[in-house]
């Protein structure tokens, strides 16, 4: 029984990974995750320079999921790009995915010209859907933005790199996404980041629970799955094969996983779960998928990825 997968050519021992943003910011935390039976790691989105993020509190929990105003806290990209280098160096062939979300499209073509110019060899996984960026609304609901981003960044990028997305919840935009992203040469797109804009109030003290943007965040956790699912579905069905659908949201068991594969998935991420519990879920969660898949009699993710059956 294998849970080993494939994206552009590259081997993963393991579907499974982390979901950019949680627990990935610094070396200790990317040092656990190399350390740890997950397949592959993606580093916390990086801007050009270090940020500190919106004001605390930014992040709260509630019974089916977890709920952030984060901002974008991050080393900067110099720390990240030393740190997958210096990774590659140790680990030849091995795969991992460097994020990035600039906050506007020449500091993404500035951060994509410095890794096109270095030894990097990974994966890009471009954020085009941070939710927290007070004044800066999501790339990726905006069509036309999305796609002159990907001209400019395919205009000169060489390396394999594939798009973070929001979720969509329209067929319309689901044609409307994949008719873009059609047209560029991705690796992958990981969907979805998280359900933007939520709103969480406690009613003991009749006020918000985090303090950016009047208390709006993003919501990811068990309560985002049907979303996340359709979300693979519809984009597998409507992208051409070579770009491989990774997906993220509300995974928290092997049954979780093992419903995003069917749906399309060929990677998943787990973010709000491998938040509550550390790197023990990619050994937890393999296992729990590898009993499912011993029960059914399938021995490999292809068996079963993408044929999810649809009702008479
Ligand atoms: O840092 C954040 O606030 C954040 C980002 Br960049 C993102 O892509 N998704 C999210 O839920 N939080």
């Amino acid at each position: 029984l294998s849970l080993a997968t494939e994206i552009a050519g590259r081997y993963f021992a393991s579907c499974l990974m982390n979901a950019a943003g949680i627990r990935c910011q610094s070396r200790r935390d990317l040092d656990a995750l190399v350390q740890s039976s997950a397949g592959a790691y993606v580093t916390k989105s990086a801007t050009p320079a270090p940020r500190s993020g919106n004001p605390a509190p930014r992040m709260a929990t509630f019974p089916n999921g977890s709920f952030n105003s984060m901002g974008l806290p991050n080393n900067g990209l110099a720390y990240y790009l030393d740190y997958v280098l210096a990774d590659e160096q140790k680990r030849p062939g091995k795969t991992n995915f460097l994020s990035l979300a600039g906050t506007s499209l020449a500091d993404n073509l500035a951060m994509l010209h410095q890794i096109n110019d270095s030894a990097y060899t990974g994966f890009v996984e471009l954020n085009l859907s941070c939710p927290n960026v007070p004044g800066h609304p999501q790339t990726g609901y905006d069509f036309e933005a999305t796609r002159q981003t990907l001209e400019a960044v395919f205009d000169f990028y060489q390396k394999p790199l594939g798009v973070k997305l929001p979720p969509y919840f329209d067929l319309a935009h689901f044609d409307a996404i994949a008719a873009v992203l059609n047209q560029f040469p991705l690796s992958f797109v990981t969907t979805i980041n998280s359900v933007g804009n939520g709103l969480l109030v406690n009613v003991e003290t009749e006020t918000v629970v985090i303090k950016p943007k009047g208390g709006f965040g993003g919501i990811g956790g068990a309560s985002v799955k049907p979303t996340a699912l359709a979300n693979v579905r519809a984009l597998s069905q409507r992208l051409n094969p070579a770009i491989a659908v990774i997906g993220v949201g509300g995974i928290m068991s092997g049954k979780d996983a093992f419903e995003h594969i069917l749906c399309g998935a060929s990677m998943l991420q787990i973010g709000t779960q491998f938040g509550y519990e550390g790197v023990a879920v990619f050994e937890r969660i393999a296992k729990e998928l590898g009993d499912i898949m011993l029960l059914k009699g399938y021995s490999s993710i292809d068996d079963f990825r993408g044929k999810l059956k649809t009702l008479a």
